[in-house]
């Protein structure tokens, strides 16, 4: 069986921890099986940063599914040390907020001399996942550069003013405080879906949205040109998980994004926003966690505990919504 899943990067990967097991995969690491597990990964949050190409929800999954993460942090790698940020904090070199681990560094070595020789950054991800073995296909949802700026006040101009800033800025920086007036996906016009990914979709048994943040890791995947028109080609049941639990956002900052858009924070403006896939939108499916309700005409709603407490919850996560999508796994 074929099961595609959409993903941005903590929960996304985490995500995928849990639909391995359901189909009877190790969590982490390779393994046996007759299912094929691709994920379409979101590249919005990617930024050229002291000359290196991070890529942060693509490594997360690598470094998650193939047991490198920091569990902690959920981004970065396990018993990293930081002597170059300290290094080039030393020197003043900005950007000083954002963290880049030594072991990490490597990662973005690797990466950035491979797109520099002219690999696409698809083929520089099946070269990573070479050593990681994530045992699931990581797939950029794009081989372009699609980049999420947001649109904040720019007092220091004026009080009208406005400015965009990388996503990263707003994100890390400025934990994601200054109001966002609007997400842009700079580039989207230029790009194209990876064909792979595209056929990733339209070939599937099932197609998976993650639980993963609906604005700028799902919107973002979306956003790329040709995702939506896969959605609606595949014969394959299109089945989400909301993010938002008892009205509230479990991690990140899912409520300020959807805020910004002018979405309610609940799981049913979220359905919503992606929207039926008979009246143009991508879902044929959505699970809300025990308690909560949605009703969207056209989207066949059900509600299950949606807690990753750990890969058993998480499986059984997976296991209902592959349900939903009308595969059942033993
Ligand atoms: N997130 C932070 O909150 N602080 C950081 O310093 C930071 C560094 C970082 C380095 C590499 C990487 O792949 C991810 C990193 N992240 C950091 C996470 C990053 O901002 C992700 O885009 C978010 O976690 C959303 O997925």
């Amino acid at each position: 069986m074929r099961v595609t899943v959409l993903v941005g990067g903590v929960g996304g990967a985490r995500f995928l921890l849990g639909v391995k097991a359901a189909l009877g995969l190790p969590p982490v690491g390779p393994g046996e099986s007759e299912h094929e597990i691709t994920a379409v990964v979101n590249v919005g949050d990617d930024i050229w940063m002291h000359g290196l190409r991070i890529c942060p929800d693509l490594d997360t999954c690598l470094y998650t599914l193939g047991g490198g993460i920091d569990p902690e942090r959920g981004w970065g790698r396990a018993g990293e040390s930081w002597v170059v940020r300290d290094e080039l904090a030393g020197y003043g070199a900005e950007p000083t907020w954002f963290g880049l681990g030594d072991r990490d560094i490597a990662t973005h070595l690797v990466r950035t001399n491979a797109l520099r020789a002219g690999y696409p950054l698809s083929d520089v991800a099946a070269a990573l996942s070479t050593r990681w073995q994530p045992g699931v296909t990581l797939l950029p949802a794009t081989d372009d550069s699609v980049e999420t700026h947001v649109i904040v006040d720019d007092p220091a101009t004026s009080e009208k003013a406005r400015k965009a800033i990388h996503f990263q800025e707003w994100w890390v920086r400025h934990k994601a405080e200054p109001r966002a007036h609007a997400f842009v996906s700079i580039g989207a016009d230029k790009a194209s879906v990876l064909p792979a990914a595209r056929d990733a979709i339209r070939d599937a048994d099932a197609v998976l949205l993650a639980p993963s943040n609906p604005v700028v890791s799902i919107g973002t995947v979306l956003d790329v040109p040709g995702v939506r028109d896969a959605l609606r080609e595949t014969r394959a049941k299109v089945v989400g998980l909301s993010p938002i639990v008892g009205g509230r956002t479990l991690r990140g900052m899912a409520d300020a994004c959807l805020t910004a858009i002018g979405v309610e924070t609940s799981a049913e403006a979220v359905a919503r926003l992606y929207g039926a896939r008979a009246d143009g939108g991508v879902l044929d499916g959505w699970l809300v966690h025990t308690g909560d309700a949605a009703d969207v005409p056209g989207v066949q709603v059900q509600a299950v505990p949606l807690l990753m407490t750990d890969v058993g919850a998480t499986a059984e996560m997976a296991r209902r919504a592959l349900e939903l999508a009308g595969v059942a796994v033993a």
